[in-house]
């Protein structure tokens, strides 16, 4: 078994899509091991995508992602990072294979309705920088 973290970001939950997407994700064996709620400080989405702070979409990104609340989740099944990048679908929703989670929920490349990690080491990272261990290891 395995953990990822994904988010439902802020135009999904605006949409009201986080249930429609923790149902999508549970009907693909994912298991949930911790999850909330919250809205992101700026300083908090900047650190959270410290990797794009050269890139020339960064500031829109944090703006995106500070515009409102989001669901991050830790995932748990086998090949788990693997799974949620074929279910989540290609960054911009427009180009996302049919039935994937942003084809469905997705507007466009910023407005892309989920994240999830792109490796065991930034799954690592990244369900660190949302939940403890402690959390994680309790709702089991
Ligand atoms: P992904 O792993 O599919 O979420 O994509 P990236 O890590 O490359 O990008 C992270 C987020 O930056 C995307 F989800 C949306 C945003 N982004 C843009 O807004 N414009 C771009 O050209 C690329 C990414």
């Amino acid at each position: 078994m395995q953990q990822t973290l994904t988010i439902i970001k802020p135009d999904a939950v605006k949409a009201g899509n986080t249930g429609n997407i923790i149902a999508h994700l549970q009907k693909e064996g994912f298991t949930i091991r911790a999850m909330k709620q919250l809205r992101l400080t700026e300083d908090q989405a900047k650190a959270f995508y410290e990797v794009h702070a050269e890139r020339p979409f960064y500031g829109e990104l944090v703006e995106f992602m500070t515009s409102g609340p989001v669901v991050p989740i830790a995932l748990e099944r086998a090949n788990a990072v693997k799974h949620l990048r074929d279910v989540m679908g290609a960054t911009n929703s427009n180009e996302a294979a049919e039935g994937t989670i942003r084809n469905l929920y997705g507007t466009d490349i910023g407005e892309n309705a989920i994240h999830g990690s792109d490796s065991d080491e930034n799954a690592a990272i990244e369900l660190a920088f949302f939940f403890s261990r402690s959390e994680r290891i309790g709702a089991r």
